[in-house]
Parts: C-alpha cells; sequence; structure tokens
C-alpha cells in the first residue's frame, strides 16, 4: 500500500513508522490515522519483531489536526467522543497490546494527543530540543489518548495534574528527571540511538518480550498475589519457547544466542 501521511517499511524486523506531515507538526487527520493503522498491521503481518514510531520535520506530532474541527454559528459541535471511539482509542490499546516492543524517537514537539501517543510506546527516547505538552486544557479538553492514565502512573498525582492543568511545556531531560520516558539524547542522535535500540530488541526473544510487557502493564490492576500467579503462567509459557531453549544453549556454549522470536 502506498501511503501519503506516514513513511513505512519493514527491514531485518524491524517496522519503522514515520508520520510524515511536517509543515502541520504531524497532526492527525483521519487519514493519518486509517494509515497508521494499516501500517500496523502491515508490520504485525509482515513478522516484525519491533516498531520505530517516530516523525519528520521539526515536531512529533501535534495531536488532532484542529483545521477539521473548526465550527462556526448555526454548524454542528464535533462529537470528539466518536473520533476518540473510532480512531484514537483503538490506536493506543493497539500499541498497548501488540506482540513485540513499540520505541518511539520523540524528534521534536509532541502536544495533545502526539505527547500522549509517545508516552504510550514501551520505550521512549526524545532528542533534547523535543517537548511534551499536555496542551488540551489550552482549547477546552481534557487529556486523551490515555494521558490521565500514564501521566499519573509515570509522574505521580502532583505533576500529572499541574501538567494537564497549566499546558506546560516539559523538556526531554526533564522528563526523564520525572520518570515521563526514558532517555533524552542530543538531537544528531537520536535516529541513531532509537534505531540502535529498534535493531537490538528485533533481534530479542521476541515473546519473552511481549510476555514482559503483558506482565507489566497487568501489574496496575493486581494485587501481589494475582501477579505472581500471572508471572508463573506467562514464565510457563516463556519456559516452552524455542527461544528459550537457545538462550539457556546459548549460555552454557558460551556464544551469542540466535534468537527466531518464537
Ligand atoms: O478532536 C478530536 O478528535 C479529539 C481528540 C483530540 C486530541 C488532541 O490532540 S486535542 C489537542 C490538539 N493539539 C493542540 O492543541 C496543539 C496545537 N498546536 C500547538 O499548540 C503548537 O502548534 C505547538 C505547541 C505544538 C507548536 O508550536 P510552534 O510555535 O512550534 O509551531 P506553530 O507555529 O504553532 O505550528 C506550526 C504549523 O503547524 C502551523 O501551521 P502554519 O501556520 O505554518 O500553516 C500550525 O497551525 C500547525 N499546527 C500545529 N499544531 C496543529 C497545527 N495545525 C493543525 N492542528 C494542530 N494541532
Amino acid at each position: 500500500m502506498s501511503y501519503e501521511t506516514i513513511l513505512f517499511e519493514v527491514s531485518d524486523g524491524v517496522a519503522r513508522l514515520t508520520l510524515n506531515r511536517p509543515d502541520k507538526l504531524n497532526a492527525f487527520t483521519e487519514q493519518m490515522h486509517l494509515e497508521v493503522r494499516s501500517a500496523i498491521d502491515a508490520a504485525e503481518q509482515q513478522g516484525a519483531r519491533c516498531m520505530l514510531l517516530t516523525a519528520a520535520g521539526r515536531g512529533f506530532c501535534a495531536g488532532q489536526d484542529l483545521s477539521a474541527r473548526k465550527t462556526g454559528p448555526g454548524q454542528p459541535r464535533p462529537d470528539l467522543g466518536e473520533t476518540l471511539g473510532k480512531f484514537y482509542n483503538p490506536l493506543i490499546k493497539k500499541i498497548n497490546s501488540i506482540e513485540f516492543p513499540v520505541v518511539c524517537a520523540v524528534n521534536g514537539v509532541a502536544a495533545g494527543a502526539g505527547a500522549n501517543l509517545a508516552l504510550a510506546c514501551d520505550i521512549v527516547i526524545a532528542a533534547k530540543s523535543a517537548k511534551f505538552i499536555q496542551a488540551f486544557s489550552k482549547i477546552g479538553l481534557i487529556p486523551d489518548s490515555g494521558g490521565t492514565w500514564v501521566l499519573p502512573r509515570l509522574v505521580g498525582h502532583a505533576r500529572a495534574m499541574a501538567l494537564t492543568l497549566l499546558a506546560e511545556p516539559v523538556m526531554a531531560d526533564r522528563a526523564v528527571e520525572m520518570g515521563m520516558i526514558y532517555q533524552a539524547v542530543n538531537d544528531n542522535e537520536l535516529q541513531a540511538t532509537a534505531t540502535a535500540m529498534a535493531d537490538k530488541l528485533a533481534k530479542a526473544p521476541t515473546l519473552g518480550l511481549a510476555l514482559t510487557k503483558q506482565a507489566i502493564h497487568a501489574a496496575y490492576d493486581n494485587h501481589l498475589p494475582d501477579q505472581l500467579e500471572l508471572e508463573r503462567q506467562l514464565q510457563r509459557r516463556a519456559g516452552h519457547s524455542d527461544d528459550y531453549r537457545e538462550g539457556v544453549a546459548a549460555f552454557m556454549e558460551k556464544r551469542a544466542p540466535q534468537f527466531k522470536g518464537q
């Protein structure tokens, strides 16, 4: 499939998805949502073992394209519940549950749903010049795309509340200090660092990583006994995998493992 609003390729197990509306700071249109969805489906079908999400130009993503939301007197007001249900929520849920790691390389400003899209990814690396803005309160909205769920968990209640109510920008270094993201790197090192990480993850034991994702997400809702039981069940599955057998064999034979992702 050819795309107009994104760039997409799968190579050596890494699906690289680049939001590509740089003039509009990669704000989401309906078309972009559909193309992102189709690309993620293609990544799964083509056997990707890691996805690298990034964007073109000076911004990462400015959230919803507001030019599609202008209404004047007498015109119907948009049903934003419908667009969340149709586009944003399925996207966040998909990233959350997809059975390989998703690395996000935040190359510039990430605002509104763009910020929360980044925070939904498994590992977030940002260029030092990048910033995160919970821009919603500036236009009378609430944080969506999982922002009210993920932010308090990452940065705590006090910071989540202030960041969302004030809509103040958080620079990448500060986002690392707060625990909002994993790493901030010099701008000219972002793509190389993220690519190296994605390459490494694509050669890792994919099933084990998928089960790790599942366990960590489940931990937010579980009490310790339930979580221990879940770990027991998932470890049983991991222990039956070819990659576990290969990992142990490689360790014993003092060689590098060749994981197949199964
Ligand atoms: O609607 C629903 O379906 C519900 C879901 C909502 C999810 C949401 O994401 S709501 C929040 C929407 N996003 C925002 O409110 C952020 C709006 N943008 C900004 O606040 C600023 O652009 C930034 C802080 C992100 C960056 O500022 P700056 O000064 O670096 O850039 P700029 O000059 O404002 O923007 C550059 C261009 O991108 C400009 O276009 P132009 O004038 O050069 O033709 C600007 O209009 C455009 N742009 C930036 N953000 C958006 C956008 N165009 C459409 N929609 C945008 N969100």
